[in-house]
């Protein structure tokens, strides 16, 4: 007797949910620290009997707030996600307005351009040129698209630069190793403008190990000069703690805009005329053209520059981060990606190389060439790359030519490499990403996208890039 239908549906999905291990926590942080965390960074207070309104507890409602302002999935719980942003090494200042490291309320802007600053000690985790050279290179950041410029002086300084643990001489002690790596005063008299660095940390001038001093101290400086935190996770002014290198480190535009609205533009112009800044991809351009697209887990992932959008399931909004966020070592700006559920592992591709990751974790060994998949020495890059589960092969789109590798037998398909349109004559030109879902193979060509069918390759429908994104701005 043959299985029936329904047996062999509730044994496919059988398979799909042990597959579908959701990404493991990385951090266990209990309920005391994120009470801790929303008192410090979300003006969290808890009143004495309050009353519970509409059923949502005060710390649910904040929990809200928290997570509407970094972009997750707002549940008013303590959740994986939650737990994971919270845990991250951040800077001191509140997310939101209060009056903690503020002088006086309307202190927003300094009333001069031409600033004063003095290195009041030094960390012993640098040399002391290194550390002046981080600082000077910082607030030069913020000089190059401004009309402020800065001097350092030795006596009575507008910025005072300073390393303290613990206790150190304001009202806001430091927390040890990681957590909070420094916090600075918005502009003022007296204590406004310094910036203080956790001595607890290891700075570092560029190394991967520690924290870059350059990169956090301009981002105090931010503060320094009335700036307060941004919401985009591009932008220096985010909360959160990324590494960049800072040989190549070109200030985001979101904090040129912010800055510039305080103080105007530089009067002699742009001062690197050829860079192209930063700037954060949006779920709502409607001509957005991804760079790759995989599956992980049974969520979705979809790359596009220094960020992914990650969609937990079909009905969460996606949420946007920096790869470096993720992935730590993983490249930026990639060609292709795709999953294998078999092996658990997730596949990054750019130029001749593929990193694998194993839920967060880089796997040994990688990055690796990319003739590890079979692909001749003439293939400088690939385009898109999309995992098939039922066959267990992988198809590699480069130039208008595809490859399917067969990830049992180890090798390329007879009659491979061949004409992408001899399988898919309705894509108009290159494909750009592509991956498989649930029987499905969503495959990219610039802005449009093209939903066929895995095994008859039937198309189905035709649709934009940001078709699984829900842009949100109404
Ligand atoms: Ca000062
Ligand atoms: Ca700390
Ligand atoms: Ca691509
Ligand atoms: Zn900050
Ligand atoms: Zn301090």
């Amino acid at each position: 007797m043959k299985p029936s239908l329904a047996v062999l549906l509730v044994l496919v999905l059988t398979v799909l949910t042990v597959l579908c291990v959701p990404l493991p926590q990385r951090t266990n942080l209990d309920e005391q620290f994120a009470e801790k965390y929303l008192r410090t960074f979300f003006n969290f207070k808890e009143e004495n009997g309050s009353v519970v309104r509409r059923g949502i507890s005060p710390l649910s409602q904040k929990l809200r707030e928290m997570q509407g302002f970094f972009g997750l999935e707002i549940t008013g719980r303590l959740d994986s996600d939650t737990k994971e942003m919270m845990s991250k090494p951040r800077c001191g200042v509140p997310d939101i307005k209060t009056s903690a490291y503020s002088i006086s309320g309307n202190d927003l802007k300094w009333k001069k351009n031409h600033l004063t600053y003095r290195i009041e000690n030094y960390s012993p985790d640098m040399s002391v040129a290194e550390i002046e050279q981080s600082i000077d290179k910082a607030l030069q950041v913020w000089a190059k698209v401004t009309p402020l410029r800065f001097s350092k002086v030795s006596s009575d300084p507008d910025i005072k630069v300073l390393f303290g643990g613990q206790y150190h001489g304001d009202s806001y002690p430091f927390d040890g190793p990681d957590g909070i790596l420094a916090h600075a005063f918005s502009p003022g008299p007296g204590i406004g403008g310094d910036a203080h660095f956790d001595e607890d940390e290891l700075f570092t001038f560029r190394s991967q190990k520690g924290y870059v001093l350059f990169l956090v101290a301009a981002h105090e400086f931010g503060h320094s000069l009335g700036l307060s935190h941004s919401q985009d996770p591009g932008a220096l002014m985010f909360p959160v703690y990324t590494f960049h290198d800072p040989d190549t480190f070109v200030l985001p535009q979101d904090d040129v805009s912010g800055i510039q609205s305080l103080y105007g533009p530089n009067p002699k112009g742009p001062v690197d005329p050829g860079v192209t800044r930063p700037t954060t991809p949006d779920a709502c351009d409607s001509d957005l053209v991804l760079d790759a697209v995989t599956t992980l887990r049974g969520e979705m992932y979809f790359f596009k520059g220094r960020f992914l959008w990650r969609r937990p399931s079909q009905s969460d909004l996606p949420q946007q981060s920096l790869i470096a966020n993720f992935w730590r070592g993983a490249p930026v700006n990639i060609d292709a990606a795709f999953e294998n559920p078999e092996s658990d592992r997730v596949f990054l591709f750019k130029d001749r190389q593929v990193w694998a990751f194993r839920a967060y974790d880089p796997v040994s060994g990688y990055p690796k060439s990319i003739s590890t998949f079979g692909l001749p020495m003439t293939v400088r890059k690939i385009d898109a790359a999309l995992y098939d589960e039922q066959s267990g092969k992988i198809l590699f789109f480069a130039g208008n030519m595809q490859y399917r590798y067969d990830e049992a037998k180890k090798t390329m398909d007879e009659g491979f490499p061949k004409r992408i349109d001899l399988t898919f004559p309705d894509i108009p030109g290159k494909v750009t990403a592509a991956f498989g879902y649930r029987g499905f193979a969503y495959i990219y060509s610039g802005r449009v996208m093209f939903e066929y069918s895995m095994g008859s390759k039937q198309l189905f429908r035709l649709l934009d890039n940001n078709y699984f994104l829900t842009c949100t701005n109404f």
